[in-house]
């Protein structure tokens, strides 16, 4: 396996990569799963790598959405188990009763019980979704395949890196849709009641942190949220960035870049 320097200036992003690419050798992560990913870190960059004031604003109405719910469920697949299965399980203990299931779009038996394995391994309580019972209507592909006992019966559903169509299935039942998706653009964040242009480790831990704080619940109330605002900011934050001359992350510190004494000044357009 490659040897990854920490002092390099991606470091985070390289393993992470890596964890990815283990979990794809022993089939928790489909290979889809892993250009699924680079799609993400693309949009991730665009944004800042950070979680914005509005993404903000979605998670504080995702918590109270999931905190007044009266079924919600968590929706896992391949990549969102091997990026979060920890952050997934903190999601459970501070919202108890929180029903997490696996829901796969390239579903076999065996990657369903791995990732249900990895799950438990983490602290995830009673994983749903391993031998599927129902299944949503209208909906062709293996993602229609759930559990009675969560997504059937859900009033909020939490589907993180999910696809367009299944969120609009899940809409088509009734129920109250909360996407984690970086791309503003992608049919799922277009199609969610509420969606958080987030990193899908970042936007779980500050749910998990919002519905830890104390908070009345009044069961069956979901207030009003501005998704389109919301995919709005999110575009208006990456057009930004990507206009702005200054967002380019620097390669190396400033002192490293600046030309000693009797060095040639460089030309200011030289790449
Ligand atoms: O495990 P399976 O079989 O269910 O397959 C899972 C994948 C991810 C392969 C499947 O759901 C898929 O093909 O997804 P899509 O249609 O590529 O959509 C994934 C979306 O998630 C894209 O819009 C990405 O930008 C986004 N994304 C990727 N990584 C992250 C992310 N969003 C938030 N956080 C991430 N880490």
């Amino acid at each position: 396996m490659t040897r990854l320097s920490p002092r390099h200036p991606r470091y985070r992003s390289l393993r992470t990569r890596a964890h990815l690419g283990a979990l794809a050798r022993t089939g928790v992560v489909a290979p889809e799963g892993l250009i699924a990913h680079g799609r993400g870190e693309a949009f991730d960059y665009f944004l800042g790598e950070r979680t914005t004031a509005s993404a903000r604003r979605a998670i504080r109405a995702a918590a109270v959405w999931l905190a007044n719910a009266d079924h919600p469920v968590v929706s896992v697949n391949g990549n969102v188990a091997a990026l979060a299965a920890p952050a997934v399980a903190r999601l459970q203990r501070a919202r108890p009763g929180l029903s997490v299931e696996v829901n796969l779009f390239h579903r076999t038996p065996g990657r369903a019980r791995r990732i249900a394995t990895l799950l438990r391994s983490a602290g995830v309580l009673d994983v749903l979704g391993v031998v599927p019972n129902s299944r949503i209507p209208g909906l062709p592909s293996d993602r229609a395949r759930v559990d009675r006992r969560g997504i059937l019966v859900a009033d909020v559903c939490l589907v993180p890196l999910e696809d367009g169509d299944r969120t609009e299935a899940l809409r088509a039942m009734g129920k109250h849709v909360i996407s984690i998706d970086l791309n503003p653009l992608s049919r799922t964040s277009e199609t969610a009641d509420l969606p958080i242009v987030d990193e899908l480790t970042r936007a779980l831990e500050g749910l998990a942190a919002e519905l830890g704080r104390s908070r009345r619940r009044t069961v069956g109330e979901f207030p009003p949220f501005d998704a389109r605002g919301a995919l709005r900011a999110a575009r208006r934050t990456m057009a930004r960035r990507l206009t702005s001359v200054g967002a380019r992350p620097p390669t190396a510190p400033r002192s490293a870049r600046r030309p000693s004494a009797g060095t040639p000044r460089r030309s200011r357009r030289t790449p």
